[in-house]
């Protein structure tokens, strides 16, 4: 695991983040829940790009359709492309942007992501708006765990064994950013958003 603090500079946040709203104008966010129970997550999500990850009463699956809307998910932003060749070393584009919502008191609990197919390829996320205490422990959900905090424009890169680690995110500092303000119809209490990309499928060589 490999963790860039302030990778991308206030200007470059305010672009990315211009894009996310774009793609959420086309994409709305959907309240994802948890199989069986359809207990609802405190996250709210959508995707760009060509399969998107959702879950409701019947699992957890990527799929190319919008849950709601049935529409494709909007392209991924050219810039994400960018910096997932500059950063993951993996020889194919992202197939997933997972966008991720959190207003303040949202949070993630404990989970392992394995929903996608190539785990040799690493998970890239991308922090935008307040401050997010972040935990990651190991393989087992009793293995130790530590915890740090993710700030906007920060960028994490899950490689190997921290793959397919347990994590999760315990809480939002709200008020920590101003990054989200321009945007108080869709976020009128702030929060954070945090963009995942993700190979889901092997590269064919
Ligand atoms: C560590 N999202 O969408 S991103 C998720 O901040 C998710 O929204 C969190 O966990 C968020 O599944 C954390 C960073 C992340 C992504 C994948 C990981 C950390 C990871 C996989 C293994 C270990
Ligand atoms: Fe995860």
């Amino acid at each position: 695991m490999q963790v860039k603090p302030g990778y991308l500079d206030p200007a470059d946040q305010a672009e990315l983040l211009s894009e996310i709203v774009a793609a959420i104008s086309a994409a709305p966010f959907f309240t994802p829940r948890m199989p069986r129970t359809g207990k609802p997550f405190s996250v709210v999500m959508t995707n760009c790009g060509p399969l998107g990850w959702v879950s409701d009463r019947a699992g957890y699956r990527y799929q190319p359709t919008h849950p709601e809307t049935g529409a494709p998910w909007p392209a991924m932003p050219e810039r994400l492309l960018e910096i997932w060749n500059a950063l993951s070393g993996y020889p194919g584009p992202p197939e997933a942007c997972l966008v991720n919502y959190y207003r303040p008191g949202a949070r993630m609990g404990l989970h392992v992501d394995a929903d996608e197919e190539d785990f040799s390829a690493p998970v890239l996320s991308v922090s935008l708006g307040d401050t997010a205490l972040f935990r990651v422990g190991g393989t087992r959900r009793r293995d130790p765990t530590r915890s740090f905090r993710l700030s906007s424009g920060d960028i994490m890169l899950l490689t190997g064994e921290t793959r397919r680690a347990y994590h999760g995110i315990d809480r939002l500092y709200p008020g920590t950013s101003r990054l989200l303000t321009p945007y108080g119809d869709l976020f009128p209490e702030g929060g954070r958003i945090n963009l995942t990309l993700r190979r889901v499928t092997p590269v064919s060589g």
